[in-house]
């Protein structure tokens, strides 16, 4: 697995809307990044199951370092639409132990919880970051956690909890209305003591959104801009894209996911959340070298 200090060069962003430069937790934002997706779950909708396993979730991980990710998020809790709650000590159970081995083979690891006493545990296992889906509001003790820490934040854009965001998904302007709610999600996190530098900002895609909104958001990617930080998106495998091609099985929307991410990195996503982290750097490299954006390198000689 190679080294996060002594990475090879990974795809350039292609030509798009002009993004800020900038610096999140410790990776320079000049190029796309990649954060896998490992959820040590029962019941995730998008790969429930497969790594609940402890020693099956550590060597999904480090294969997802190896394949290229910069970021390993590993989640304890269910998030699909209509689920219930996960305890946050079964929570914290299911992901600390994967966390430390991950963390001791120098992974960088997220964490994905909107449980204060989780992510407490995870920062103490190595995780470096905190990704929470209520962007820091479900847990009132949350936003004090990762001020303590001083740690980066994924500040992700949802209405109500994933069973009641179905019905949340009312809008007259989508983008507009994401644009504000982030834009107050950064405010109290910065009054609770989180430096600006640390926030990552995600629209939230398939939370509190029907698929049109999660398209409409896609097209209007750029006005997130506004806000002055790094973007974070996750299409992978999400509902919408179902919507849009009739494949009722997360598992089997690869190509949809692809297409999705290649779109959400020209809109200015500068991190996307992934489950297939070598299919979508190739298909980035690929779609680079062609467009130009990328170094020569990207296409072997052969
Ligand atoms: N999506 C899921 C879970 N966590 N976190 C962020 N920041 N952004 C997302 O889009 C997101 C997330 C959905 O479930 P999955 O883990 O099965 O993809």
């Amino acid at each position: 697995m190679p080294d996060r200090m002594t990475e090879q060069p990974g795809p350039t962003h292609p030509p798009g809307p002009a993004k800020t430069v900038a610096t999140w937790a410790g990776l320079c934002l000049d190029r796309p990044r990649f954060m896998a997706v490992l959820n040590v779950t029962p019941d995730s909708f998008s790969d429930g199951g497969a790594h609940l396993d402890p020693e099956h979730a550590i060597a999904a991980g480090l294969a997802m370092a190896a394949a290229g990710a910069d970021i390993v998020d590993v989640g304890g809790e269910s998030t699909r639409p209509g689920s219930p709650p996960t305890a946050p000590d079964t929570e914290a159970a299911r992901v600390v132990p994967v966390i430390r081995a991950l963390t001791a083979k120098g992974v960088l690891v997220s964490v994905d919880t909107r449980n204060a006493t989780t992510m407490r545990a995870a920062l103490q296992a190595g995780a470096a970051i905190v990704n929470d889906i209520s962007g820091l509001t479900h847990d009132p003790r949350a936003a004090a956690v990762v001020a303590e820490h001083g740690c980066p934040v994924v500040l992700m854009h949802m209405r109500g909890t994933p069973d009641t965001m179905n019905a949340r998904a009312v809008y007259a302007d989508v983008a507009a209305e994401v644009v504000a709610e982030l834009a107050a999600l950064i405010a109290a996190a910065e009054r609770a003591g989180v430096v600006r530098e640390a926030i990552a900002i995600d629209p939230g895609i398939g939370f509190a959104k029907l698929a049109p909104h999660s398209v409409e958001l896609l097209r209007r990617l750029p006005e997130l801009a506004v806000l002055g930080l790094p973007i974070l998106v996750g299409v992978s495998r999400k509902s919408f894209l179902g919507r849009l091609t009739g494949e009722a099985t997360p598992r089997q929307r690869l190509a949809g996911s692809l297409a999705a991410g290649l779109f959400a990195v020209a809109q200015g996503a500068q991190i996307l959340r992934v489950h297939d982290v070598a299919e979508t750097i190739q298909a980035l490299r690929v779609w680079q070298a062609l467009a130009g954006a990328g170094p020569a390198g990207g296409v072997s000689a052969g």
